[in-house]
């Protein structure tokens, strides 16, 4: 049996249940598959310890409803991820939306038929459901990366990926723990398994930049406040070229012509209240070199104030421009270090040769490890698209359209894959941005456009191959105004062996949300569209 519906919705994280919500809204049927047993996407997944998000909590929620802003009450400054996961279950009840969703059911391939412009959609668990729209909300950072290290399959202890990790807690007492991978999940996790396991080994490639989040709880005070002002906020978010931190104040001077006194005070200050106000401490730093090469100082004398044995803070040091990387919030991280219990290994120095039943060797000493934990990132922004057979038009697979890396207009369409959304795609500022305000705009603007669809009679709408080379292009070239683009970075694709290398995400969220707005009001112009033919009987 074929499910019918009007839109199919992959993925119920934070874009598939905002999207559910927004259609069903303006009467669309929608129907929604999710690989996971719960609705949360990477709050469902990324369950290890220490897991929190980097934007303020206050920030990191949806502002589509004013009475769930208001009656929602976050415990932290930075919440953690049980409590997003309550957060977004408490959405999908407040909303009806678990109705429209299946669970467990990891969506295999998407065909479109170009003779009834209709999308089917199959399903591991053998479900086949067919649409006239598809919206993929199948999240950027959503599938995991395993380095395909020799020996790996021969390792008999537990091996775990932060992006999948077990619901039932897992019990590090008394054990050796081996951690791969130092980017944000690893700086997270690392102290909080370093308090329980008997020994950690941390396995660096490279190091990376942290400031301290200074999470702390919510006082009854300060949420009354932001909820009093809380239009407010949000509107001053969206008009940060990140969509958050709307209660830090942006520096209005260049770091270059700050006088070193005055200069270092800001530096201070901001490393004292914490979070990512610090790397908009001088309005120059994510764009002039000289400039960042002042605040990656300040952090690297951070690093070495705090980690004692001073072999292990050089290994420590970042070299890159700080922020190029997305920059990680910790909480203890460096000073984890100073653990009898924690040591470091630098890969630079002392490669994994391979992994032994029993731990892990490298080009100079055998580990042994009882679990190994693999805090190794995603294949970002296209790992979820391209795992799925997605065929276009003449049945062209997205894997093929994306051979040279990914092509989309607005990161909203693809060329060829008529009818296709895609919720915080490359070539969207998602990741860059506070991920909620880029999905609330993102699936508002897929909604208007569907809803203008119905109106006009479009059967068909398409991202043209000028503009999507276009988008490509202009992504590029702001990347390229940054310092973004300067280091090996997920953003680029280069940390997964082979991916063609395109910067993917756009900086600038006002921006981009102004250029999606004058294409919808000019006609949808970039897009193709094909209009219902209309039979005259004669
Ligand atoms: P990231 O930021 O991609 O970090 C992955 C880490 O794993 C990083 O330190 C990598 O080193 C390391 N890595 C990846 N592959 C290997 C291999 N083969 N050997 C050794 N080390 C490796 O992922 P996260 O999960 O921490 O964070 C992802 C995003 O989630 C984050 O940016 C936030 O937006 C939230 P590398 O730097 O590539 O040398």
């Amino acid at each position: 049996m074929i499910e019918e519906t009007d839109v199919i919705v992959v993925g119920a994280g934070f874009a598939g249940l905002y999207a559910i919500h927004r259609l069903r809204r303006s009467g669309w049927r929608v129907r929604c598959f999710e690989a996971g047993s719960g609705v949360g996407g990477t709050w469902y997944w990324n369950r290890y310890p220490g897991a929190r998000c980097d934007v303020e909590s206050i920030e990191y929620s949806y502002s589509f409803d004013e009475s769930l802003e208001q009656d929602w009450t976050w415990s932290e400054l930075y919440a953690g991820q049980p409590e997003i996961l309550r957060y977004l279950e408490h959405v999908a009840d407040r909303f009806d939306l678990r109705r429209d969703i299946r669970f467990d059911s990891r969506v295999e391939s998407a065909t479109y038929d170009d003779g009834t412009n209709l999308w089917t959609v199959r399903t591991r668990d053998g479900v086949t459901a067919r649409g006239r729209f598809l919206v993929m909300a199948t999240g950027a950072l959503s599938s995991a990366n395993v380095p395909d290290l020799p020996g790996l399959g021969d390792f008999t202890g537990r091996v775990l990926h932060t992006g999948r990790w077990p619901h039932e807690p897992v019990d590090f007492r008394g054990a050796r723990v081996g951690v791969v991978g130092t980017g944000s999940s690893g700086i997270q996790a690392i102290p909080r398994i370093a308090e329980h396991a008997e020994q950690v080994v941390v396995f660096q490639r490279t190091p990376g930049y942290s400031v301290p989040a200074r999470n702390r709880p919510l006082p009854r005070e300060e949420l009354d406040e932001v909820k009093a002002n809380y239009a407010r906020l949000r509107a001053e978010g969206r008009s940060r070229a990140t969509a958050f931190g709307a209660r830090t104040p942006l520096g209005t001077a260049e770091s270059l012509s700050t006088p070193a006194a005055a200069r270092e005070r800001e530096f201070e200050e901001r490393w004292r209240t914490g979070g990512f106000g610090f790397i908009s401490a001088f309005t120059d730093l994510v764009v002039e070199r000289a400039a960042n090469d002042l605040a990656a100082d300040f952090v690297r004398r951070k690093i070495r104030n705090v980690v004692r044995d001073p072999a292990v803070a050089d290994a420590l040091m970042p070299t890159a421009a700080i922020g190029c990387k997305r920059l990680c919030l910790d909480s203890g991280y460096f000073e984890t270090y100073n653990r009898a219990n924690v040591r470091l290994v630098d890969l630079n120095r002392s490669p994994i040769q391979r992994i032994t039943p029993t731990g892990i060797r490298t080009a100079t000493e055998s580990l042994p490890l009882d679990h190994l934990v693999f805090a190794t990132g995603f294949d970002a922004m296209t790992g979820a698209l391209l795992a799925m057979d997605v065929r276009g038009q003449d049945g062209l697979p997205l894997r093929e359209a994306w051979r040279d890396g990914p092509r989309t207009y607005l990161g909203l369409g693809v060329p060829r894959f008529p009818n296709m959304f895609i919720v915080a795609g490359p070539g969207s500022p998602s990741v860059l941005t506070n991920m909620v305000m880029a999905i609330e705009h993102h699936v508002e603007w897929i909604g208007d456009c569907l809803d203008h669809a119905r109106r006009s009679g479009i059967v068909r709408i398409e991202a043209t191959t000028s503009a999507a080379a276009g988008w490509v292009r202009h992504v590029n070239n702001v990347a390229a105004s940054t310092l973004l683009p300067t280091c090996n970075s997920w953003y680029l694709g280069a940390n997964i062996p082979g991916k063609p290398r395109v910067f993917m995400p756009l900086p600038g969220f006002p921006q981009y949300v102004e250029r999606c707005a004058t294409v919808a009001a000019n006609g949808y112009f970039g897009f193709n569209l094909t209009h219902r033919r209309i039979r005259s009987h004669v």
